[in-house]
């Protein structure tokens, strides 16, 4: 009986210091999306505070996503446009650019594209409302473009950029280039878009709070001493 009391009571401990000695996660989000250019935007999460207790590694998410979108509407009361391309209303010929996101001027995650599409037309005169659509409006995406990367940092040198009680700024930046220009009596639009996300997840071994500390081992006493005493 009291071997197996002192027996209970050694498991019970080293079960809950296997608990509070356990590594931890904490994840911080964050992201961004707006129209280019896009400069220097930052992106911050909190940085590791060191009081809660050692990192032992730090897991980076990040992803940026372009998406560009162009449209025309005849808006001539009397005339269609048919058998035509959009080349012929493009300004110039292409649409190009970038968008990626850094971490002390480590590019972690980028996307580049360059782009020619043409697109047929068919379009009946003016159907009285210019929303690039119905039967005298087109639109398309023309690009639509997503790069994600994970980042493991284990080093301490890696590690050292993460820790404190500030914030670490991701740096989002990029531009785009387009053009759409037609005839009068013609309604264009172009927009890119840029998003960009990122997700930071510190791996630690939490400091054993006091409390939880002073209960275990008056628990374990208490146990240790009972068992003594049934002897
Ligand atoms: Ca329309």
């Amino acid at each position: 009986m009291k071997r197996t009391m002192i027996a209970v009571a050694g498991v019970a401990v080293l079960m809950l210091i296997a608990e509070v000695a356990n590594a931890e996660l904490l994840t911080y989000l964050n992201n961004l999306s707006s129209t280019f250019n896009i400069n220097n935007k930052s992106l911050s999460v909190p940085q590791f505070d060191t009081a809660l207790g050692t990192l032992n590694s730090v897991s980076v998410t990040a992803s940026v996503n372009t998406l560009g979108k162009l449209g025309l509407e005849n808006t001539n009361p009397t005339s269609a446009i048919t058998n035509r391309y959009l080349s012929t209303y493009w300004g110039t010929n292409t649409t190009n650019g970038q968008l990626g996101m850094t971490l002390n001027s480590q590019t972690l995650t980028n996307v580049s594209w360059n782009v020619l599409n043409d697109y047929p037309l068919n379009l009946t005169a003016y159907d009285g409302i210019t929303d690039y659509t119905g039967t005298s409006g087109f639109s398309a995406t023309y690009v639509n473009t997503t790069d994600s990367q994970v980042i493991n940092y284990s080093l301490a040198a890696d590690l050292a950029q993460f820790m404190g009680t500030g914030n670490v700024d991701f740096i989002v930046d990029g531009s785009a280039y387009g053009a759409l220009s037609g005839p009068s009596n013609t309604s264009t639009f172009m927009s890119t878009t840029g998003t960009a996300n990122v997700s930071v997840t510190y791996d630690f071994n939490p400091v054993p709070e006091p409390g939880t500390l002073v209960l275990l081992v008056m628990g374990a006493m208490g146990m240790l001493a009972y068992a003594w005493r049934r002897r």
